[in-house]
């Protein structure tokens, strides 16, 4: 479907260069989900790694954005902190990212606000490591009950608005990349899911933006030991 775009979005590629700044990738979730927004959004941007839990890491993090956390958009004299600002700055800009009807549009928005802003017991039981494979943790029942809400979510929306294509929404939404290093994780610690997931995993673990990402992983010569788990 064309999308009409309004003079402000058509422009926005001949305003500043964009510069994001992101944490390790094997580690850094939150900023894996601005940098595949920006990639599915098709904005060229410059990257700068910042390593995390290194001495330097706060110093290096201040000169960019002021909340002490990654990932940090830079763009001429606007500075986005945030992993979910980051992606409503971008969509605003360019006119994707969230679904085109209003009903959809909202339960995107209440999908990514729920992994934003929860799922604490998956986050710090099962952290993101992008390169790790056949990693076993006990299963507590916290981690499990988070589990089986996004496997809830994942369901439901496929069901309710998957018709289109093989994302959350259809086509790629910011929904898509809230979640992205869930996908990692259930990768990860190999996590029992509905074969509606199994599949709507395969589509995230195949796009091509996440592996970039994960081939950048894998040559990264850092190792956080806090969170190599399993
Ligand atoms: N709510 C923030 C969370 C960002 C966050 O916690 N980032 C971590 C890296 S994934 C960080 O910057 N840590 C810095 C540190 O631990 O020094 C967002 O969505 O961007």
């Amino acid at each position: 479907m064309a999308r009409t775009l309004s003079s402000t979005q058509e422009g926005y590629h001949l305003m500043a260069p964009f510069t994001l700044v992101i944490g390790n990738k094997n580690y850094s979730s939150w900023s894996l989900r601005a940098w595949l927004f920006l990639k599915h959004a098709g904005v060229e941007f410059e990257e700068v790694v910042i390593a995390l839990d290194t001495d330097s890491t706060h110093d290096e993090i201040e000169k960019y954005g002021p909340s002490g956390r990654l990932p940090v958009l830079r763009h001429g004299e606007v500075t986005v902190w945030d992993s979910l600002a980051i992606c409503e700055y971008v969509a605003e800009l360019t006119g994707t990212g969230w679904p085109a009807a209003a009903a959809a549009r909202a339960v995107a928005r209440a999908v990514s606000a729920e992994m934003h802003s929860g799922f604490i017991n998956l986050r710090t039981l099962w952290p993101m490591n992008a390169r790790a494979r056949r990693r076993r943790t006990a299963m507590m029942p916290a981690l499990a009950a988070d589990i089986e809400r996004v496997d809830e979510i994942w369901c439901d929306c496929r069901r309710r608005f998957g018709r289109g294509g093989p994302w959350l929404f259809g086509e790629y939404s910011i929904a898509d990349a809230m979640y992205a290093p869930v996908v990692l994780r259930f990768n990860t610690y190999s996590a029992r899911i509905s074969e509606t997931v199994r599949w709507y995993m395969a589509s995230v673990l195949e796009d091509g933006a996440l592996q970039e990402w994960l081939a950048a992983a894998k040559q990264e010569p850092w190792t956080i030991a806090a969170d190599e788990v399993g």
